[in-house]
């Protein structure tokens, strides 16, 4: 990490990922602001914390909240959005208010604000469904949903601000990231998420379609990794870049993991196909390990370890 980089702002810093962002920022020490409205993150989640960052309640779209949340930083990572796919799907007015609006006048007002860089959290839902594996960043994007189109929106916007305003802006374009604090709590919450919560119960998971559908799980702690190395290295201004770990196991699996590792030896039942889903996902991520120096520590047994117990102590 940067020590010139000593005061941070992490939008959506209560949330899953925000909130593991937020903790290594502070044990590195860094003075760390986090602009949250609480949407879907919790409170919570920063509980242990509490003294130690600075907490602005609040919507992205506040001009004024967000003025006095930046003024004097010189980093920002923004993972604040609407991140439910669905919800996009349902409303791509409103949601493209907070993801591409939202997006945009925090890059404008960063560049207002004297701020060196600004990572902004992307997705791997700006490949859609194209069937070339491994997903390398110099492919055409295919976006599939409002959500996939106002994230690519966002990644567009960052990469214009660095190269026309010299605002330096880095994208990290997350595959399915998994870890302790994410919230099963809806239908369209992250698979292990879900599947972590009804090991913990004793219930058996639906699995949509045929379970043969496969993805690339990454840690959260790795994308925490990712995020550091983006605001860190010199010549990553105007980059992009995939952070996953490079291979990727069927729901199936995954499911027999769980539940081997949990001892709840439920059998799933089976669902339809969940509409829009893509068949594969995996990430190429020599770029970053190449240009970033980033390597996953966390093989996906260690992340899925982690995870349980945190699951069952909840
Ligand atoms: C991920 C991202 C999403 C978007 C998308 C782009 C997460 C949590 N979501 O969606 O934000 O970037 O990628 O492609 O990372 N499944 C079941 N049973 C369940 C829940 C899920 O079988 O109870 C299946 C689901 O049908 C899918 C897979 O598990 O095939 C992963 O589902 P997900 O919702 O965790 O993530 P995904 O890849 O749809």
């Amino acid at each position: 990490m940067n020590p010139d980089f000593n005061r941070v702002l992490v939008t959506g810093g209560a949330g899953f990922i925000g909130s593991h962002l937020t903790e290594t920022l502070i044990s590195k020490g860094c003075a760390v602001r986090v602009v949250d409205n609480f949407s879907t993150g919790h409170l919570s989640n920063l509980a242990h914390l509490k003294d130690k960052v600075m907490l602005y309640e609040g919507d992205i779209r506040d001009r004024e909240l967000m003025n006095t949340a930046i003024r004097g930083c010189e980093l920002i990572f923004h993972e604040a959005a609407e991140v439910s796919v669905t919800r996009t799907v349902q409303d791509p007015l409103e949601s493209a208010q907070i993801n591409d609006m939202g997006t945009l006048q925090l890059l404008e007002t960063a560049r207002h604000s004297g701020v060196k860089r600004v990572i902004i959290a992307c997705s791997s839902a700006v490949y859609g469904d194209d069937p070339q594996m491994p997903k390398q960043e110099n492919m055409l994007p295919r976006p599939m949903s409002p959500y996939a189109v106002q994230k690519l929106t966002g990644e567009y916007y960052a990469r214009m601000y660095n190269d026309l305003y010299g605002l330096e802006t880095v994208s990290l374009r997350y595959f399915n990231v998994y870890g302790p604090r994410q919230d099963p709590s809806s239908p369209y919450s992250g698979v292990i998420s879900i599947f972590m919560d009804k090991a913990a119960k004793r219930e058996s998971p639906v699995i949509y379609g045929d379970g043969e559908q496969t993805r690339d799980f990454v840690f959260v702690k790795d994308v925490v990794t990712a995020n550091l190395l983006a605001a860190s290295v010199p010549d990553a201004g105007g980059k992009v870049f995939n952070v996953g770990i490079g291979s990727s196991i069927s729901i199936n699996e995954l499911w027999r993991l769980i539940s081997r590792m949990s001892g709840n030896s439920k059998k799933p039942e089976y669902g339809p196909p969940r509409a829009g889903d893509i068949r594969e996902s995996l990430s190429d991520i020599s770029k970053a390990e190449k240009e970033l120096g980033f390597t996953p520590a966390y093989s996906f047994e260690k992340g899925l370890e982690i995870t349980m117990e945190w699951y069952k102590n909840q």
